[in-house]
This record gives structure tokens, sequence and C-alpha cells, in this order.
């Protein structure tokens, strides 16, 4: 028996704010790897609205250290409008990216959700990359490496302030995990800010086990957990099918136990998929992956454990 309400399924296809072109397949993708399918053999209703729309990816260079800002504020408004009503209609949004920076439309709508509910919010963000950068520090222009910062209130009014109050989010109240490639700039940024890091090097040294209980310590009853999963938590050499690959991420068993130990709080509320990129992966190797770990997020397990 599960205790989860509906699920939605709310595909973004766009890589307005990523380095290379191809996360916007990945709703698709995730849907052809049977997610909806695989929800439902966890015994969830299972509803799959379809894909949100949003402008086209122009391609350009950046702009006071943005690209496609314009661009990356509209796909983000549909998102936080498209997450906020799943939420107030009381059930489980799950968006299909897309690149990460979407997480900044989902997150400021689960976060307004938890402010007018009076719940407490919990974010997961797992993640090769701490997504800390601003327009001054970032190498690149990517808005997908600005997301953490930008819900944190740093970064530019139009994306600080999507949904009217700015900051949408606490630094304590995200827990980054799997972080292992922060930009010099973004280095002293998370430690200013007091961000709450589970890099690899942590998880490396105390095991997955002992970092999860850490990272969900004070989640109760009254908590909405968010989980953001970039692709590119996993290691590169079980998910290929990533922009940005990073060596020396969890492996196929410590990823599952990062799922399962989230899964057994009972408090998942939204989650993210992002940075699946097909063109990238190898028949679809990636996507089925992310599909299995979400099984897992949604509580499937080996064994019977109570
Ligand atoms: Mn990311």
């Amino acid at each position: 028996m599960n205790t989860f309400p509906p699920v939605v399924l709310i595909g973004a296809p766009t890589d307005i704010g990523a380095g290379h072109r191809g996360a916007s397949m990945g709703p698709e993708a995730l849907r052809v790897a049977g997610i909806a399918h695989a929800l439902k053999g966890r015994g969830l209703d299972v509803i799959d609205r379809g894909n949100l729309a949003g402008p086209v990816n122009p391609w350009l260079p950046p702009r006071d250290g943005y690209r496609h800002l314009e661009e990356v504020v509209a796909w983000n408004r549909a998102v936080l409008d498209a997450v906020y009503a799943e939420l107030e209609a009381g059930t489980l949004p799950i968006l299909l990216g897309g690149d990460h920076c979407l997480a900044m439309g989902s997150i400021t709508a689960v976060a307004r959700h938890c402010r007018e509910r009076g719940k407490k919010l919990r974010v997961l963000w797992l993640d090769a990359h701490a997504d800390f950068n601003t327009n001054v520090i970032t190498p690149s222009g990517n808005v997908h490496g600005m997301p953490v910062a930008c819900l944190c209130g740093y970064g530019p009014a139009e994306l600080t302030h999507l949904g009217g109050a700015s900051p949408a989010l606490q630094p304590g109240e995200i827990r980054q995990i799997g972080i292992r490639s922060v930009d010099p700039g973004e280095k002293k940024l998370v430690h200013d800010v007091g961000l709450d890091i589970y890099d690899m090097r942590y998880i490396d040294e105390i095991g997955v086990s002992r970092a999860m209980k850490e990272a969900l310590e004070g989640v109760d009853a009254d908590t909405h957990l968010h989980v953001s999963f970039d692709v590119d938590f996993l290691d590169p050499a079980i998910a290929p099918g990533v922009g940005t690959r990073v060596k020396g991420g969890p492996n196929y068993r410590e990823a599952q136990l990062v799922m399962e130990m989230i899964a057994d709080t009972g408090r998942v509320g939204s989650l993210d998929i992002v940075e699946l990129n097909p063109a990238f992966d190898k028949r679809n190797q990636t996507a089925k992956l992310a599909v299995d770990l979400v099984e897992s997020l949604f509580g499937k397990s080996t064994l019977m454990r109570d």
C-alpha cells in the first residue's frame, strides 16, 4: 500500500539554460523508458499532462553574464504555474526536464505552497555541481549553473523574484548531495552563504548511509520534501546521458541507497528529474536508470524491512 497522492508528470522540453543542446529531449526519453508504467507498478495513480510550451533556444552568447535570460524566465514562469497548480490540487508533481535552470520555477512553486500551508520545506539537491553561480563569477553564462543562487536571492531580479517574495528559499532549507565540481568563485560564495553540502569526499569518508541520515535530519510529519535530481549526480560510468559528466559520482548501489533512504521518510512531495541528455546517451540507458532510481524513491525495495 502506498500513501502517495496521484503523481503528475509535467514535461518541460528545453535546454535553454544548458551548455550543450539535447536536454530538451529529456521528457520524451523518460517516457520511452517507461516512467509512467514504472510508477503505476508501484501502485500509484499517474497522470501525464504532456509538455509545457516555451520559447525556442536561440543559442546565443551571454549578455551581462547570462545566456537567454528572457527565455529562461519564460520557461520558469510556465513551470512555476504548472507545479503550483498541481500542489494546490493536492497532487505530486514530477517535473521532467529539461535542464536544471527549471528548478527555479518548480522550487519557487513548492516554497510558496509550503509558506501558504505552514509546512516546513526541505530540498535535497542531488547533483555533481553546486549550481550556485552568479553572472559575475560564472565562467559560461549558462543559467543551469545558477538556480540555487537565484533561489537563495543571488541573481537577476527577474529570477530571484519569480514568485514575488525573495529569497524563495533559505540556505538552511537545502542539502546538496554528491557535489564534486565547484567553480572557484562559487566555492567562496557557497562558503559565505553557509550552504550544507555533502560532497563526494565527505560521502567517501563517512559513507552514503550516515551522510543521508544527516541530510534528512529534522524531516518530520510537517515537512514537504522536494527532490531535485540532476542526472549528472550519478557516476558517468553508469549514466553517460548528460551534458556535464563529472567522474567520481555515486555508483549504482550508492544511488539506490540514497533513493531508498529518502523514500523511507515517506515525505516526498515533489520531484525534478533534470539534465538527462539523450544526445549523449547510449540506447536510452541513462533514462532507464533514472526510472529505476525513481521507483526506489517511491518505495521499491528488495525486501520488507519494517
Ligand atoms: Mn544541476
